[in-house]
């Protein structure tokens, strides 16, 4: 065992309040690939073009391809091993004689924290979900939670294929016990097909019908704002977070990104969870922050044993 590992989990002991900062490298070994690298979702399509209100707005058919897509893909996945080392986690906080505080902020959307059996008070999908569909008239306030249809529409059949697997040494349904990690994952949306407003989800509410649109958070909108209140007051209460985990995120995206400055500030240490990190981090010189280098549906049953 490593000398940062002992550590660790030597303070890991003593917390009383944690943080588990969540991104796309956690559903890595699930199947699914993450956003930015030479492997990642933006890096054959322009993040503009399909996840902004203006992307929508353009051209709806196509977006909801996108969409359509992932939420296939995310179907199919299943929570791995580090889903489930923080849903226990989050199981432990839950307890009436526990004294641990915790939370875990997701910017997945995927799902698959939620279907790991992490307990839902303590689990803040920040960025929404696949699977949820929300009204998009200003009028409307309807939402459907976790619908798991597809295709939602007849119109978005073709979405159904798999993310291309080159390479793939192993399948990690074949032989789950090993959890092969395929770190070669190499997403190609294809959209097949105009498809006219009239041929997407629609509100079932509204009488005239409109448009229903992916409950994700796209770039340049609001997130949630009772999610960010009670994520806010998590971090800001007088009661300081002693522990945030940086889990497979390459900290990119605001509002995310400023979380772990906000526990440092008040004293708070960082452990970090990712195939990538910097080597002063690993050496063990970085003030307050412990770095561990993998799959993160290795290293967190490990650390958090
Ligand atoms: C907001 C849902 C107020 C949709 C996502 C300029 C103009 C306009 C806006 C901005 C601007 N500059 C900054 C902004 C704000 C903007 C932003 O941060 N942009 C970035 C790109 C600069 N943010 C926003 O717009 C947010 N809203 O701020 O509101 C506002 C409004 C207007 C203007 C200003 C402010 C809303 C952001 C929400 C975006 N939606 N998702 C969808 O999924 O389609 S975010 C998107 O990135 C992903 O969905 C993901 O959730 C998120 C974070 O990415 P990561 O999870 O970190 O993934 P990434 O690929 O980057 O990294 C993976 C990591 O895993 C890597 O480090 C890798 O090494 C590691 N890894 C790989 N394998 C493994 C592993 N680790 C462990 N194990 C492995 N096996």
């Amino acid at each position: 065992m490593s000398k940062q590992l002992v550590e660790f989990q030597e303070y890991l002991k003593t917390c009383r309040k944690i943080v588990a900062l969540v991104g796309a490298g956690l559903s890595v070994s699930s199947g699914l690939p993450t956003f930015r690298g030479s492997q990642g979702l933006w890096k054959n399509f322009n993040m503009i073009d399909l996840a902004t209100p203006d992307a929508f707005y353009i051209d709806p058919g196509l977006v909801w391809q996108f969409y359509s897509w992932r939420r296939y893909n995310a179907l199919q996945a299943k929570p791995n091993k580090g889903h489930l080392a923080l849903s226990a986690l989050s199981n432990l906080a839950t307890r009436k004689d526990s004294n641990l505080e915790y939370i875990t902020i997701t910017q997945n959307v995927d799902g698959l924290s939620s279907r790991s059996g992490h307990a839902k008070e303590n689990l803040y999908e920040i960025h929404g979900s696949l699977f949820n569909l929300n009204c998009t008239s200003f009028m409307c306030n309807y939402v459907d939670r976790n619908n798991l249809k597809h295709p939602l529409t007849k119109a978005l059949e073709g979405t159904e294929y798999e993310y291309d697997r080159k390479n793939r040494k192993r399948s990690l349904e074949e032989d789950d016990s090993s959890h092969q990690v395929d770190y070669s994952i190499s997403p190609q949306f294809r959209p097949v097909k105009n498809i006219p407003e009239s041929e997407l989800p629609q509100c079932p509410v509204c009488k005239d019908g409109s448009l229903l649109r992916p409950g994700v958070v796209w770039f340049g909108e609001s997130l949630p704002l009772n999610v960010m209140n009670s994520v806010d007051n998590f971090i800001e209460s007088n009661n300081s977070v002693d522990l945030i985990l940086v889990i497979g995120t390459s900290g990119t995206v605001y509002p995310a990104n400023s979380y772990v400055d906000r526990v440092k500030v008040k004293g708070g240490k960082v452990a970090i969870f990712n195939t990538d990190i910097e080597e002063d981090i690993l050496q063990g010189i970085v003030k307050d922050t412990w770095g561990f280098r993998g799959d993160a549906a290795e290293l967190l049953p490990i650390a958090l044993k």
